[in-house]
């Protein structure tokens, strides 16, 4: 593939010159978190430093340590129901803590110099930089911020959607105030640094460094502190609509705004969550929760298995037997999970709380792509405000809220197209009745699965249509045959048993999911740009501020469906049936070979 493509589509020789790297040394750069050797394994720190953030966050906030409780319970119920569905099926609790566990975080940051830093520091986890989300541009919900997530782009485990507050959004006094206080902050401290700049130098750090440069996170640049500074211009900029702002630019750290574990069944965890929190009643508990496991008994074939469950391979979800699951199965799995969230532990309305969302973002219930989010809303907290004259100020401040969230497939640019089109309709219909949801959760269901029904709810009408993508591999049927198979058509091969296909998880985040999130915890819809002018913010905005490329998530899973559409065609015989142009556009598209283009602007 070329580099230009994977860096969507930038022209290599400006994004070179920029970034004063050899192509060599940019792919090098790539394959760095495949490196490990005489070093630690970078996923497996990476791995880690989640699982002390989590420590860390369930410490600071006893509601996040609950609901990952809750969490718990509602996937056990719902492997109890697969176990059901697939005899054959087993989790261990290792397994089950495993791929409950967090999935991604958020941090805000106030200044270009500390995201590069912040930046740095993700890269010695391999985390690189993907996607750009401008933030200031989705309409009414416009944020003065863009982003971007840092993730592996192999092994992407966890990630960590970072923001960063874009100043010249505002006029030029509130400007000059927020940069002056911001100018007087150090939350990336020497130690920090020098650890950063060793894993640079020497590609890597043993498991010692590693567990200082962990601590460093923990312990300081994602710590929650509840110490502000500068409560007048805390103040005028929350007045002004500008929350977000006021909670980047008064505090000391960046402190981890949430943390999201992973649920397989959204639905069925936002009904435990409301019933836990006092929003619901038991009967209605019992009722959606017998909707949604009724649903999932009808869902949850092999292909499902195959988004959520990782740790299971093909031949092993292959050799499952199907049963079914009768009515009563349902309903002694609804009171089993009813029974446990009645226990004490789960009385998260004792707990100081202001509720959870309304609604959960993304696609409709029945639609399995891309990502599906919803919240407990920002705790109010107090925190101490250390003035300039030197007064301190007791208040209060609210962002930190309990994100969830479940993966689908990702989707193809004609996928994402449909999903934006679906979704700006089924925005619009909520947007004219929003009290709906509270009303009537039925008639809301289907007024917001309506527009999304031109997607196909199954994986091979997906990728039959073209609207997400595929990991391809060849099947023993397939080896056997070679020599005898004469078509190229690969929705054909896997109906024949010749080839075999797993759909590609969705990595990446959505931005009017994330302004949805933004504005339903600040309380506090988007704000307009105070400037003379608003600012135009690219990619290469970022870029720019990162002193490195950012990578196009879209290459990335198109390159991985290419490079497993080669190889299967390759092991059945079948590539020289090809045409010479479907042949190069995969070469030129798969990602795992990168060296086999020649580096071009053009792709
Ligand atoms: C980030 C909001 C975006 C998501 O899941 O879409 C986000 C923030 O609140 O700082 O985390
Ligand atoms: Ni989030």
């Amino acid at each position: 593939m070329t580099i230009s493509r994977l860096f969507h589509d930038y022209p290599t020789t400006i994004l070179l010159g920029k970034m004063n790297l050899s192509p060599l040394s940019l792919l090098r750069s790539i394959e760095k978190e495949f490196m490990t050797v005489d070093f630690a394994d970078r996923i497996q720190m990476q791995n880690k430093l989640f699982a002390e953030l989590s420590n860390m966050f369930g410490k600071e906030v006893p509601l996040y340590d609950r609901s990952l409780a809750v969490n718990h319970a509602c996937n056990t119920t719902v492997c109890a129901l697969v176990g059901q569905l697939h005899s054959g099926f087993g989790i261990s609790e290792a397994q089950l803590n495993q791929t409950s566990s967090e999935r991604h975080g958020a941090i805000r940051i106030g200044r270009p110099d500390e995201y590069r830093w912040i930046s740095r520091y993700f890269g010695a986890f391999a985390m690189q930089p993907h996607n750009f989300y401008d933030m200031t541009s989705v309409g009414v919900k416009s944020k003065p911020v863009i982003a971007t997530a840092f993730r592996s782009i192999a092994k992407p485990e966890h990630r960590v959607f970072t923001s960063l507050l874009m100043t010249d959004f505002f006029d030029s006094d509130m400007r000059a105030r927020i940069e002056g206080l911001l100018a007087t902050r150090e939350v990336i401290s020497r130690n920090a640094k020098s650890l950063i700049e060793k894993s640079e130098l020497q590609n890597g750090l043993d498991a010692q460094d590693f567990d200082a440069l962990i601590r460093e996170g923990v312990d300081h640049i994602f710590k929650w502190t509840g110490s502000g500074r500068d409560h007048k211009l805390y103040k005028d900029l929350c007045d002004s609509g500008f929350k977000i702002a006021a909670d980047i630019a008064c505090f000391n750290s960046h402190c981890l705004n949430h943390l999201t574990p992973n649920t397989f069944c959204m639905d069925l965890y936002t009904t435990s969550m409301k019933f836990c929190m006092g929003e619901l009643d038991e009967s209605t508990l019992h009722l959606r929760a017998t909707t949604t496991l009724t649903r999932l008994s009808n869902v949850a074939d092999r292909d499902w298995l195959r988004l959520h469950f990782k740790h299971l391979n093909h031949a092993e979800i292959d050799s499952f037997q199907n049963s079914s699951v009768s009515s009563s199965d349902i309903t002694r799995l609804v009171d089993a999970l009813a029974i446990t969230l009645k226990q004490p532990e789960f009385a998260l309305a004792k707990l100081d709380h202001a509720g959870f969302k309304d609604f959960t973002e993304g696609p409709s219930q029945d639609t399995p792509i891309l990502l599906r989010q919803d919240a407990y809303k920002a705790l109010t907290e107090p925190v101490q405000f250390h003035n300039p004259d030197g007064s301190l100020i007791t208040a209060t401040h609210t962002a930190r809220f309990g994100e969830i969230e479940e993966r689908g497939y990702a989707t193809t640019r004609m996928g994402r197209e449909l999903y934006d089109r679906c979704l700006e309709q089924a925005d619009a219909a909520r947007d004219q009745d929003p009290s709906l949801t509270k009303r009537d959760f039925t008639a809301y269901e289907a007024l917001y699965a309506k527009p999304f029904a031109p997607f196909p709810k199954t994986l091979p009408e997906l990728l039959e249509q073209g609207l997400v993508y595929g990991r391809y591999a060849v099947t023993p049927k397939g080896v056997a045959a070679r020599g005898k198979i004469n078509t190229t058509n690969i929705h054909d091969l896997v109906r024949d048993g010749f080839a075999q296909v797993e759909g590609i998880r969705y990595e990446d985040f959505l931005p009017v999911s994330a302004a949805g999130i933004f504005a339903s915890n600040l309380n506090q819809s988007g704000t307009k740009s105070t400037a003379a002018q608003k600012p135009v913010y690219t990619r290469a905005t970022l870029e720019e501020i990162l002193g490195r490329p950012i990578v196009d998530a879209n290459v990335v899973y198109s390159g991985i469906q290419a490079a497993s559409l080669l190889e299967t065609f390759t092991q059945l015989g079948v590539l020289s049936d090809l045409t010479t142009e479907k042949r190069s556009e995969l070469a030129c598209a798969q990602f795992e070979n990168p060296p086999l283009c020649p580096v071009t602007g053009k792709s």
